[in-house]
């Protein structure tokens, strides 16, 4: 077994889930905050069957879109003086950010 972490934009997680759960497939969502952005996202955690990774990454990059974002960057540390005029930078978010790991027990309590 495996556990699939995928941590996907707040607004693709409702969907994400629905067709998660449509197929079968059992999740936990996690509301999580970025640490560069520091905005909500979401956290899917998934038990999954070694065989089913492949169809459970699939529904995971349907659902999830790319997000472009401006973002504007910490100002750097200024001697007297000196000026800083601060620019938005582009990021680009997500589709999902997945990790998939090997699971050593799974203990229903
Ligand atoms: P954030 O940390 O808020 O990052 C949002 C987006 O900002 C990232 O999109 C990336 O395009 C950009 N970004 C992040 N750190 C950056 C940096 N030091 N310099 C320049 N740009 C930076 P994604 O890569 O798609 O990540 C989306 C979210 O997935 C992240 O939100 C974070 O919550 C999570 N994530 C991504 N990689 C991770 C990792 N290796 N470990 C843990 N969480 C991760």
């Amino acid at each position: 077994m495996k556990l699939v972490l995928a941590i996907v934009h707040s607004d693709d997680a409702p969907g994400l889930l629905d067709a998660l759960t449509r197929r079968g497939h059992r999740a936990t969502r996690i509301n999580t905050a970025g640490g560069f952005l520091k905005e909500s996202n979401a956290t899917i955690l998934l038990g999954v069957q070694d065989d089913l990774v492949d169809e459970v990454l699939g529904v995971i990059q349907s659902n999830c879109q790319t997000r472009t974002q401006y973002v504007n960057p910490l100002p750097p540390v200024m001697e007297p003086g000196e000026f800083y005029m601060p620019y938005p930078v582009e990021v680009q978010i997500g589709g999902a950010t997945v990790f998939v790991m090997d699971v050593e027990q799974v203990v229903p309590l």
